[in-house]
């Protein structure tokens, strides 16, 4: 039984707390977060009674294997370095750092320890999403040449995050994050990104609209598009949808599940919805499966002795194409990975 201990108990943590409450692997045996009413109402809900206001101090008692660090990006990187001080495995929320400086130097601080740094980058592990994964690696396609990745919405995200209305980034760093990974998990790694961002909402500070055009090494193209201002019908918050063409097929997954694989002369579509578990509220199912799925990928790979997918040196690429991205957006040109 792998022991952790979870660092703040804000409003995502509670499907991280869900999640490692359904895997009989794994124990949360402490808590921690600065503000006492959150911390409070996280160790009554799930039964919790080891809590501390301070991260220090709470790793200076020990007593875990591994760390998941559930805070806003400001204050990863000492928590990461705070976790490599005293060699515990660690799980960090995305945005992996504010900076692509700060990712490296706690990949490298983890790294040292020759513990795991995993970052907590879920979409990929959505059940509609993995599904399409697994049929374009076995080849029901054929070879890809192109994808579109695309997510757009007018959810209002930002009564639950209000964090989120405030920052000079907005969809790229938020959102856009987990598309462009997701174009990874399907094409690989990215050689030039072209990007253009606008804001929509007057009520926030960053861009809501972003679209993407991903040169990947291994000869794919994808578009990659992420909106908060689109009002349309049906909503399909959070669902990423895909369309992807390869050498012998075609594949979507268009709206509401809908996966739709064309190749040798046939057509067939089936309904991958996400199965909701029994803590999870619609529309946030897809994304709250995920959040357990990839805590289950990180116990099994950590109980193997093998890398988790996201593990930070794959992460730092997924941070990579974000920091490009802004840049593209801002000099009006295309952008080589290489440069950063
Ligand atoms: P939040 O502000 O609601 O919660 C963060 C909590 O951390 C707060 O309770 C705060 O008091 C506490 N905290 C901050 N610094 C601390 C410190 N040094 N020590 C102890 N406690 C500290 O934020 P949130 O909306 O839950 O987001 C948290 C992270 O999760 C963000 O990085 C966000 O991007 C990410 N997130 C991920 C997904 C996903 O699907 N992967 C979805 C939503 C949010
Ligand atoms: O997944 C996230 O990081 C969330 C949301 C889906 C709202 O963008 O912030």
């Amino acid at each position: 039984m792998l022991k952790g201990a979870l660092i703040g108990c804000g409003f995502f943590a509670r499907n991280q707390l869900h999640g490692w409450a359904d895997l009989p692997d794994a124990e949360i045996v402490a808590i921690c977060d600065s503000d006492p009413a959150r911390l409070a109402e996280a160790g009554d809900a799930f039964g919790i009674d080891r809590r501390h206001a301070d991260a220090e101090e709470m790793f200076a008692k020990g007593g875990f294997d591994f760390v998941d660090i559930a805070t806003t990006v400001g204050s990863h990187r000492a928590l990461v370095e705070m976790a490599a001080r005293h060699g515990v495995h660690v799980i960090c929320q995305k945005p992996f750092a504010p900076t692509l400086a700060d990712a490296r130097a706690m990949t490298d601080a983890v790294a040292a320890t020759g513990k795991v740094l995993m970052i907590h980058e879920n979409f990929r592990w959505q059940s509609a999403v993995r599904r399409v994964i697994e049929l374009l690696r076995g080849g029901a396609i054929g070879t890809p040449f192109f994808g579109r990745v695309s997510f757009r919405s007018g959810y209002d995200v930002f009564s639950g995050q209000p964090y989120l209305a405030t920052g000079e980034r907005f969809i790229i760093e938020d959102l856009g994050i987990h598309i462009l990974d997701i174009s990874r998990a399907l094409f690989g790694d990215v050689a030039r990104i072209t990007a253009t961002t606008t804001r929509i909402n007057p009520a926030i500070k960053g861009e809501d609209v972003a679209t993407m055009l991903l040169a990947h090494e291994g000869g794919v193209t994808s578009v990659v598009d992420c909106s908060y201002a689109t009002r349309r019908q049906p909503e399909t918050f959070p669902e990423t949808l895909l369309e992807i063409d390869g050498t012998d097929g075609t594949l979507r997954l268009d709206a509401g599940y809908r996966l739709t694989v064309q190749a040798g002369g046939e057509s067939r579509t089936d309904d991958v919805s996400p199965p909701r578990l029994p803590w999870a509220e619609a529309p946030w199912h897809n994304i709250q499966e995920s959040v357990a799925l990839i805590q289950k990928h990180f116990v099994e790979a950590i109980t193997a002795g093998r890398a988790p997918e996201t593990e930070a040196a794959d992460n730092l690429k997924t941070f990579a194409l974000v920091e490009a991205a802004y840049l593209s957006a801002k000099e009006g040109r295309t952008v080589a990975l290489s440069e950063l």
